[in-house]
Parts: structure tokens; sequence; C-alpha cells
């Protein structure tokens, strides 16, 4: 049975058919005004008594799930399928932040930042962010292709590192986003291109203003009715580090979404694991 319906029983009114049982039959009856239709007396109907009656009925509602909002260090299970387990690791405090600041002011100058266009049917945009690609292998994903480019930049080397020590994988590649302000995002996507594997573990770092990471499952039967279906939310914050395993590109999409309020400059780091195209 879909998790996500609820049947519930509702009380629902009806209009029942006159009853002759009268619970106020002391009281003083108020004789009605015959309905005058200018018809003949005996045509006239006669006045029924109705009550109002409630009755069960059985009716499936469909509620919204509540936003899951994930601030604090662990491990969380989105969700599991036959797919497997979609699992997130989220370490709000991985860097500290005076750290956190010196490596932001490095990136935020020595990166080469570069505004590209995808495209979609067709048709070249702008995105609404800058990149930068850092891997052994090219990448390529909505018609966006980053040479290969083994010049780690040494604080992204260094990072490199950190994240290998905590993970346990080899990582070759690191994609860099720089959202210049609140206007910018990434639209709802999953990175679950060929060449990054069945199941890629994706360790994203995040430095500047923090801004919110949302996730929202893929609804069942390639449906695009996303109406009923899991979210999630992380603010990722300066210094944080956030994990995706598992089935967490097969099941799930992931953005940043638009803010409408201001925001400063953000740094993000995605360190994956990339095969040759
Ligand atoms: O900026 C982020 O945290 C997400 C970036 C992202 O979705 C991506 O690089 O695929």
């Amino acid at each position: 049975m879909n998790t996500d319906r609820k049947r519930r029983s509702r009380v629902q009114g009806g209009w029942a058919a006159p009853s002759n049982v009268r619970s106020d039959r002391n009281k003083p009856q108020i004789p009605q005004a015959p309905a005058w239709t200018g018809k003949n007396v005996d045509q006239v109907q006669q006045h029924t008594e109705k009550k109002f009656m409630f009755q069960e009925s059985e009716e499936e509602v469909r509620e919204k799930p509540v936003e899951k909002v994930i601030t604090k260090a662990g491990v969380c299970d989105l969700s599991t399928e036959p797919s497997g387990v979609s699992r997130i690791r989220f370490f709000p405090n991985f860097l500290d932040p005076t750290e956190a600041d010196t490596i932001y002011n490095d990136l935020y100058h020595e990166v080469p930042w570069r505004q590209r266009s995808d495209f979609k049917n067709g048709e070249s945009f702008l995105q609404p962010r800058l990149t930068a690609w850092y891997g052994d292998f090219p990448y390529s994903y909505s018609g966006v292709r980053h040479e290969a480019n083994a010049e780690w930049h040494s604080t992204l080397k260094m990072l490199k590192d950190r994240l290998e020590e905590v993970t346990g994988l080899k990582f070759n590649s690191m994609l860099a986003n720089m959202y210049r302000d609140g206007h910018d995002s990434v639209a709802w996507h999953s990175d679950d291109e060929r060449t990054l594997g069945p199941e890629p573990t994706i360790a994203s770092l995040s430095f500047g203003d923090s801004r919110n990471f949302e996730l929202r499952k893929k609804p069942p039967g390639g449906s695009d009715d996303y109406t009923y279906i899991q979210h999630a939310k992380i603010p990722l914050t300066h210094g944080s580090l956030l994990i995706m395993e598992g089935a967490t590109q097969a099941d799930w999409q992931h953005r940043i979404p638009r803010e409408y309020h201001d925001r400063g400059p953000r740094i993000n780091l995605t360190y994956r694991v990339i095969f040759p195209e």
C-alpha cells in the first residue's frame, strides 16, 4: 500500500428522510403557512420535516509529508527503496570558522570562476552561478562540458586529502560553484551521470553565506507530480560538510533555490569519483 496515502474515515452530513419520532412533542407547534403557488389546494405539496443526520463515509485523504529540516550533525536515511538506502551525513562544524574564512578568501580570489551556459530543449541559457572544474577526466552535464583539469589548487588538494581521510574514498574530481548572491541558484537535478557510477558518494563543502540545500524524492513510476512527495532541507553553513551516498542520486533530486532576501557570496565544492566517459 502506498504509504503516502492515508485511509481516513470522515463524518459527512446528509439530509435524512422525515422522521415520525419527535423529541419536542411538548413544545407548542407553530403552524406552517401553506406553500401557495396558485395551484389547487389538493396539488400543494405537504410540508415535510427533514433532519440533518451524520453518516460515516470512507474517503481517501492524501496529506503532504512534513518537510524534514536537518540542522544537527549526524546520519540520516532519507528513504529505503529496492534501489537502496538514500543516506546523507551532515557535519555543520567540519571546519572551524577561522580556517573556513581563510579557505573562502583563497578560493574567492584564486579559482578561475566562469559563467557557463546550459542547454535545454535545444536552447542555451547562462547558468545563474559561476563554476570551475578540477579533475583527471572531463565532466559533462546538461550540455555543459568541463575539460579535464588536473592542476589542483593547493587549498583544493588539501581539502581533497582531508575528505579522503574521513570517507576512505579516493576523490579524483571536484565541481566548484560560486553563488554570487541570493539570486544565484541551481535548479532541481540529480548527480546521476553515467560517469559518476551507479551509487556515487559526493562530499560537499560550503563556505560563505549559508544557503538552503533542498531535497525531494522522485515520484514513483516516473510521474512528474511532486505534490505529495517527501522533502528535506539542510541549511548549509560556513565550514559545513554534507555527504550524499547510496541511492540518493537515483531516488532524490536536490537544488539550491533562489532567495528573495539578501545573501552574500557562497562557495560550494562537490568532491566526486568520476570514471572516464
Ligand atoms: O551548491 C550546492 O550545495 C549544490 C551544488 C550542486 O547541486 C551540484 O554541484 O550538483
